[in-house]
């Protein structure tokens, strides 16, 4: 099989190591497409460079920034974030053949509509849990283990499900903790709910994700995000397994340390994704009449920030 993975990010990387780990021993091929060559001309001779702890791995990976290099996908990964990923699907287009596997990784909610501009490829959406970092081009650290789910939002044709069945072994024996989800559609607003109450307010209050159980007014803020979403997703008859409040709560205990990635994102000056995430509840909220005040809020005092990146780097 011809696996592609689009965007070399922590994730992308992340996901590329365990799979460059596994088709080591099988007649696999694994690409990189990158849009920026330089990184992938780096990654091409350099390889991913994985670390866990103390210990770093080097995984030799195909490479490149065009397409035509790759001839075809069988399997794509897309691992852009959010607001990258028209542009991102656009460019793999010319890998794309009818019933390529064409794997949605984004945070949110904001994506599921692209499924319609696939053409003849078969989309299918994940989520995971697992935390990556990017320390560089190809290189990141594998900060804490988790869980990967991958799932078809629409009823799949026999060949797409063996092809997705044998995706999740290949990462399995990359030793990624993946599994294929009958209910992605659960699972995806389940990271949404944590993504919602955890990473707009960390960004914001500049503090790490077990501190908003600790500041003052934080968690209630948190908790009436959370519930916000939560109203829009029983409007819309997403069937949610646990409870979305303390499911973020526990997220907060598991990952007390960490550092949001929209807080990082924050942190360097970029691009957020609260579109996809808090906007994206506002967008639904809408459809249904549903009154999203604090998300509303949450999702004004981000663009603030975004917005004075540009006056703070114009002084
Ligand atoms: O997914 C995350 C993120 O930072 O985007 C959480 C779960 C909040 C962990 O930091």
């Amino acid at each position: 099989m011809r696996f592609v993975i689009v965007g070399p990010g922590a994730l992308g990387c992340l996901v590329g190591a365990k799979l460059a780990e596994a088709v080591a021993r099988t007649d696999d091929v694994l690409w990189i497409l990158d849009h920026d060559s330089k990184r992938a001309d780096h990654i091409h001779r350099k390889g991913i460079l994985y670390e866990k702890f103390d210990r770093q791995k080097r995984y030799p990976v195909n490479a490149c920034a065009d397409p035509r290099g790759i001839e075809r996908a069988d399997v794509l990964f897309l691992c852009v974030k959010s607001y990258h990923l028209e542009a991102a699907l656009e460019f793999c287009r010319p890998l794309l053949q009818p019933r390529t596997l064409l794997i949605f990784m984004q945070n949110g909610i904001g994506h599921l509509d692209l499924r319609d501009r696939v053409g003849e490829a078969v989309p299918a959406f994940g989520c995971t849990s697992e935390g990556a970092t990017s320390l560089g081009a190809g290189h990141l650290r594998h900060a804490g283990d988790g869980t990967t789910f991958l799932g078809f939002l629409d009823r799949p044709d026999d060949t797409s499900r063996v092809l997705l069945a044998k995706t999740v072994s290949i990462l399995q024996a990359g030793r990624l903790a993946a599994s294929v989800s009958e209910n992605i559609l659960t699972r995806l607003w389940a990271k949404l709910f944590v993504n919602v109450g955890i990473n707009a307010l960390t960004a914001i209050h500049d503090c790490m994700n077990g501190e908003l159980l600790t500041i003052a007014g934080l968690g209630q803020e948190m908790r009436e995000a959370v519930r916000e979403a939560e109203q829009v997703a029983v409007a819309k008859g997403i069937p949610i397994e646990s409870d979305p409040y303390q499911a973020t709560v526990a997220v907060c205990k598991s990952t007390a340390r960490n550092i949001s990635s929209m807080r990082q994102d924050v942190l360097k000056k970029r691009r957020t994704e609260i579109d996809a995430i808090n906007g994206a509840v506002i967008r639904e909220a809408l459809l249904s009449q549903i009154a999203t005040p604090v998300n509303d809020s949450l999702v004004k005092q981000i663009k603030e920030i975004e917005k004075n990146y540009s006056t703070q780097r114009s002084r």
